[in-house]
């Protein structure tokens, strides 16, 4: 008999201005939204949201006795850690199956210019629905190549962490090596445009094995084009053949430098392992563009090619633009 432990897709979230609960939600969505009106009506006050876990036991075989649930006990003390509201949160249940996302947000943040992205069910890491990228040698028309990219907007700002979970396929092959062969991953880029300062790029290398290395390119202050910091800590293995089929949580930090100062940074973990770590970048916008971060997608182009129709997904994305407390 295999005990197995369950604590996540549980319980609620809890919102608390200035320590005192003021609303219960059973979606972080509704938190955040509920602690931005609190916010707006409590100018200088403490909000925060909290989310309690349900955590159960199951035994595979045979199946315990059920026993009547007792009564939740007062709230035990003491509190939960707090969770910094992000910007916008996402976990794509509000929205029609086979939808896609482009002007839906809240906040300031906007979901635009899919392709090959909707709303799916296939697989979740929370409630029914996801989002799907597909890939492939073919579209649906017959023409080639097909691959799958969500752009969004955000409220302009020098520093912002993202976090969001991908799902490997069970068919992740990453073919072809060398820079030239590189896939996106998560792109960010100011309001001069995507293909002009600044603008900071995640992407995978092929590993030679079917599997992936991460690393980041970012235009600097001299060189308008993207280059690799060449440091030790930009990238490293990602993704291999034990990541098929699973989630991996990735959450990325970046900052944009004050000019003439090496005080940027990229970092970006998958779980919790710290795959590019960049400090001390010089990564500001050349004079002529706004030092600002406000544009970026998930996932994106695939330089290296999928040999056969691979889908992504990606659920439960989250956005900040104050300090969330990690990175
Ligand atoms: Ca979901």
């Amino acid at each position: 008999m295999t005990p197995k432990l369950t604590a996540e897709g549980s319980g609620y979230y809890r919102v608390f201005v200035d320590g005192a609960e003021v609303s219960r939600h059973t979606t972080e969505r509704e938190a955040v939204e509920s602690s931005l009106r609190a916010l707006a009506e409590h100018p200088g006050a403490a909000v925060r949201y909290t989310h309690d876990y349900v955590v159960r036991v199951e035994a595979d075989t045979p199946a315990p006795t059920p026993k009547p649930e007792p009564e939740p006990e007062p709230e035990p003390q003491p509190e939960p850690p707090s969770v910094v509201t992000p910007l916008f949160v996402d976990d794509f249940e509000g929205y029609p199956v086979g939808g896609k996302l482009s002007n839906h947000g809240a906040n300031g943040f906007r979901w635009v210019g899919p392709r090959y992205v909707e709303v799916a069910t296939e697989y979740a890491r929370s409630g029914r629905r996801s989002l799907r990228f597909r890939y492939g040698p073919y579209e649906p028309n017959g023409d080639t190549h097909m691959w799958g990219e969500q752009r969004f907007l955000f409220p302009a700002a020098r520093e912002v962490w993202i976090e969001f979970y991908v799902r490997i396929p069970e068919n992740y092959y990453h073919n072809r090596g060398n820079s030239s062969y590189n896939n996106k991953f998560l792109a960010l880029w100011g309001p001069s445009g995507y293909s002009q300062p600044p603008a900071v790029t995640f992407q995978t290398w092929a590993d030679g094995n079917g599997g992936s290395t991460l690393n980041v390119c970012r235009t600097e202050p001299n060189r308008p084009l993207e280059h690799y910091p060449r440091v030790p800590g930009n990238g490293g293995p990602a993704i291999d053949a034990s990541h098929r089929g699973r989630w991996l949580r990735a959450r990325a930090h970046v900052r944009l430098s004050d000019p003439g100062k090496a005080n940027g940074l990229e970092r970006l973990w998958l779980d919790d392992r710290l795959i590019v770590d960049v400090p001390n970048d010089a990564n500001e916008a050349p004079a002529g563009h706004e030092n600002v971060l406000c544009s970026g997608y998930l996932l994106g182009y695939d330089n290296g090619r999928f040999l056969e129709d691979t889908d992504f997904y990606v659920d439960d994305f989250r956005i900040w633009i104050s300090d969330p407390g990690w990175g």
